[in-house]
This record gives C-alpha cells, structure tokens and sequence, in this order.
C-alpha cells in the first residue's frame, strides 16, 4: 500500500519534470554541422527556450565542437576566450538561466559559414511581472540582456503555450491521483 502510494507519488513528480523541462537536439535531424547549411537562426526562432530545458549538440567531434562565448565574441566569431567548451560530439547543455545564450563551432571559419547559435531563455512565468514593471514602478525594466538586436521578445505562442501546460499537468495529477484511489480500493 505504502509502497504504491510512493511510486504513484513518484510518477506525479516525474511527470510533472517532464512537462517542463525539454530537450531539444539543435538542428534537428541535421545536428550541428556547415554541411548541411542549417539556419540556426531560424531553427532556435521555431523554439521557445525555459529555464530547465536541455539543448543536444550532435556532431562529428573530428570536425566540429561547441564553444559558448560572450555576445561581442559571438558576433565577431572570435574564439580565443571562450566561457566553456565543449568536444565529447554529443554534448547536452541544460539552460540554468535566463537570457541569450551565445554558442559557435571553434573550427575555423564554421562560425563565419553560419554554424553559430543563440538562444533566448525566457524568463519562468512566476517571475514575468518583476520584468513587466506595472505603472507604479518608476524603475526601468532589468532587460538589459534581453534586448539584443534582431531577436524577437516573448512571442504570443508562449503567453499561448503557458495555460497548456498548465492543463497537461492539471490532467496528468487528476489521472495519476484516480490511479491511486483506485489502487487503494482494490487492495
Ligand atoms: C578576440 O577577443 C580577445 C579577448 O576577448 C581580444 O583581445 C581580441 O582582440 C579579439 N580578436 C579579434 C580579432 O577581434
Ligand atoms: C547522446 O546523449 C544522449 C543523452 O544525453 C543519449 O540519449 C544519446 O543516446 C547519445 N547519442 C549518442 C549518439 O551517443
Ligand atoms: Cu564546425
């Protein structure tokens, strides 16, 4: 009894980690590479980024690897400090934080050929109104990060996205906690 009470416990847990945390494999099918001519741009503007989600780099580590840098680094393609690095060719990234996120391949010229990648974390729902200052704030809002050229803010299919989620979790605990009831009664 006891014990089925844990794993039901459990499973509510897991499901309700897997219903906000994704994992997303950056170029999809293509993986990270210039041969392929992937428009990283365009596939990360397909996605919406949350703190907790995990982004898969796959690639050919004899041919390519993933530095994260700096936006100024990120924009002129210079490696020479990268924040971390990485080279294993199947490397998962977990996004802790909010913000852009500046990634590239360190080989030379697979940066200038396109193989760069930024990401904008949004920031948890719990939190939007501290960005969203209301009219009785005389501060400005704490965005500096967010307002980098040419990327799009929170776009509607998040604001759309977050009510469904929350239904999906809703459903999921209802159906986990009738599974139980009735394992009860059963026992
Ligand atoms: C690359 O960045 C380093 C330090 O961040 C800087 O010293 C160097 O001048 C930069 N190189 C180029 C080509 O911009
Ligand atoms: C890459 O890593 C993920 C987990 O991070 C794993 O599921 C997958 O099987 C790995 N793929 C390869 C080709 O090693
Ligand atoms: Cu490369």
């Amino acid at each position: 009894m006891a014990a089925r009470k844990m794993a039901a416990l459990a499973c509510i847990l897991v499901i309700l980690r897997l219903s906000e945390a994704a994992v997303y494999k950056v170029g999809d099918s293509a993986g990270w590479t210039t041969i392929a001519n992937v428009d990283y741009k365009l596939w990360a503007s397909t996605k919406t980024f949350h703190i907790g989600d995990t982004v898969l780099f796959e690639y050919n580590p004899q041919f390519h690897n993933v530095m994260r840098v700096t936006h100024p680094m990120y924009r002129s393609c210079n490696t020479s400090k990268p924040i971390s690095t990485f080279t294993t060719g199947n490397d998962s990234i977990t996004l802790t934080n909010h913000g852009h996120h500046f990634f590239f391949c360190g080989v030379p010229g697979h940066c200038l050929a396109g193989q760069k990648l930024d990401l904008n974390v949004l920031l948890p729902a719990s939190s939007t109104p501290l960005s969203d200052p209301p009219t009785s704030s005389s501060s400005p809002p704490p965005s500096t990060t967010i307002t980098a050229a040419g990327v799009p803010g929170p776009s509607p299919s998040h604001a759309a996205s977050l009510p469904s989620v929350m239904a999906t979790r809703i459903i999921a605990v209802v159906a986990l906690l009738v599974i139980l009831a009735f394992t009860n009664f059963a026992s």
